[in-house]
């Protein structure tokens, strides 16, 4: 069937929200399918997260091979990644490809938010207000909007003191060579942080790095990909890609079942060596099948990462500072970097540890701690996001009963398998809170959730129905899954981003869903056969418990 849905004039059946990785994909997708689709894009082109995260260092931690779409054959084909890990730059320059290859700009108006879209109940569309002052009208409202695009707020004393250079890694606006010969502090050790910093250090006259939390930082191991290596992929790209699909990450991965005490203390170390050499996803953090389940088998590879850190950096005071003591590994997000541990042997970088010293305020040329005043002419912060709930709030959305969705939400997200929420009809997420996305090669989560509301949407308008809504008991299953799945695990346990517990005030619940991509990929696949249970299509829903499902799907 190739009609649209939705006829009235100036009204399109679907708006997305974003032109990043999601948006591009879903306006493919959806117009293929011969929907009428608008995305709107606050930034000036497309490339979401790679188009403002332009930092010096800036590049994936999941290998490019595997962190790219997968939906068109002689795409993965004719494209060619030069690095394991490729830069910023490389990864824009693919999207800007893949949009101008599949002609998906004009579906976009850039350099226009959202910024309110109220559910209008007697004609069933949503009204998107734009910043622009327009309201557009669709049937179905899609958000690719991220979940690490809305900057965290730096909420410090005195920040508005200081008249020295001042940039965000998420919105870098300024080149490298502006910190040349600079005293430059460095605010935030996560991925940001630790990607930058050494390149910074190469230019600055000296960096000031303010560490609050000392986070696990493994070699990237970035290499050049030789002609070889990009034909061996590509002879086998589509079952490389079936792999993934089927993963617990969305990358290919070692099978691993033995456990840390399974073997001796030795065996143990030398695979810890072995797997410390091949970093990444797949290096120690992986090693052991209840690294990231048992407390115990985790300090062994806890402690072999914190002797590493011993290992490298020379001033014994500073390397403790780094040693990363009060969460275990890969219980929050795990960091790869390029001679960040070697950066602070070199003469013009030192370390402040926040722990010991908060920031009490800042002067017009310094950061004033509670034991020392530290002059700086530029402050650089890489202090993270307001994760997956940020840019979905910054929607602006109010539902079905009148309530906007951070009220709907103020004790905790509910969704149903991460793309929709209750009281919220027609509308959907893509990488949302409680999908796979938080703990996955994000592209490939994308493609599958982009996929499977696609399919939904298509179902619904087979059937001739305009209304799709999770039900309250379908999100409470949900919930209840991904609740259950991270319960027995170290993220649990952990204060981060992943727990929303890096934004004050924000409601401490886990944001994703830990039992693989292949797993939830079942599940979803699994639902969608069994006639979308949990879901209200034109107000009829299939009574059926999802935990059920969940448990039958291995
Ligand atoms: O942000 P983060 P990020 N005063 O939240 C500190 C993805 N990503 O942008 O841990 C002082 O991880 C904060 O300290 P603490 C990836 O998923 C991927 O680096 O809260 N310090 C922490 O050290 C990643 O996980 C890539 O105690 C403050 C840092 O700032 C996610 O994005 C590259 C502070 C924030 O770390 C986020 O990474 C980049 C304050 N007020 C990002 N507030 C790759 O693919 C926060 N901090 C490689």
């Amino acid at each position: 069937m190739n009609s649209t849905t939705t006829s009235a004039p100036g009204v399109v059946d679907v708006i997305g929200v974003g032109a990043g990785f999601t948006g591009l994909y879903l306006a493919h997708r959806l117009t293929t399918a011969g929907w009428t689709f608008a995305g709107f894009e606050a930034g000036p082109s497309v490339g979401g997260t790679w188009f403002w995260n332009t930092y010096p260092g800036a590049r994936c931690d999941v290998e490019s091979i595997y962190y790219s779409y997968s939906f068109d054959e002689t795409l993965q084909q004719e494209w060619t990644w030069s690095q394991r890990f490729a830069p910023q730059a490389e990864i824009l320059r693919y999207i800007e490809h893949v949009a101008d290859r599949f002609d998906l700009r004009k579906h976009f108006t850039f350099d226009t938010r959202v910024v309110g879209a109220t559910w209008n109940e007697a004609d069933r569309l949503w009204d998107v207000h734009l910043d622009s002052g327009e309201t557009r009208r669709s049937r179905y409202l899609i958000s690719g909007a991220g979940g690490l695009s809305t900057p965290k707020d730096f909420d410090v004393p005195g920040l508005a003191n200081f008249t020295g250079l001042q940039v965000s890694t998420s919105r870098w606006n300024i080149s490298l060579d502006d910190l040349a010969g600079k005293r430059v502090a460095v605010i935030g050790t996560g991925s940001s942080g630790v990607q930058a910093i050494p390149l910074i250090a190469q230019v600055a006259e000296h960096v000031t790095v303010f560490q609050r939390t000392p986070n696990y930082v493994m070699p990237a191991r970035n290499s050049e990909l030789s002609p070889e290596q990009v034909e061996s992929i590509k002879v086998d790209y589509p079952a490389i890609r079936e792999e993934c699909r089927h993963s617990l990450g969305g990358i290919p991965e070692r099978p691993v079942t033995d456990k840390a005490f399974d073997v001796s203390d030795e065996e143990r170390l030398r695979r810890y060596e072995a797997a410390y050499e091949l970093s990444g996803f797949n290096g120690v953090g992986a090693e052991f099948a209840d690294l990231i389940t048992d407390i115990d088998a985790n300090r062994t590879a806890s402690e072999f990462i914190h002797d590493k850190i011993r290992e490298i950096v020379e001033d014994p005071a500073t390397a403790e500072l780094l040693v990363p003591k009060y969460h275990p590994l890969g219980a929050k997000r795990s960091c790869f970097g390029t001679d960040y541990y070697e950066t602070f042997n070199r003469p013009n970088v030192s370390l402040v540890s926040l722990r010991d010293e908060p920031i009490e305020t800042m002067t017009a040329n310094a950061i004033v701690t509670s034991s020392d005043t530290y002059e700086v002419d530029a402050v650089v912060l890489a202090i993270g996001f307001d994760a997956f709930t940020g840019p979905l709030y910054g929607l602006g959305l109010t539902g079905a009963s009148g309530q906007k969705l951070q009220d709907a939400w103020r004790d905790g997200v509910r969704t149903y398998l991460g793309m929709m929420t209750a009281d919220f009809p027609n509308f959907f997420m893509v990488a949302g809170p409680q999908s796979p996305a938080l703990a996955s090669n994000v592209v490939m989560s994308i493609e599958q959730a982009v996929d499977w509301i696609a399919d939904l949407i298509e179902h619904a308008r087979d059937s001739g129905a305009t209304l799709i809504e999770a039900t309250a008991e379908g999100q409470n299953d949900w919930v209840d899954i991904t609740e259950e799945t991270v319960a027995p695990t170290l993220y649990a346990t952990t204060d981060s981003w992943y727990r929303g517990s890096n934004v004050e005030g924000k409601p401490n619940t886990f944001m994703g869903y830990v039992g693989g991509v292949g797993k939830y990929r079942r599940m979803c696949t699994e639902i969608a056969k069994r006639g979308y249970p949990g879901v209200a299509i034109d107000g009829e829903a299939l009574s059926r418990n999802l935990g059920p499902i969940h448990q039958e799907i291995s």
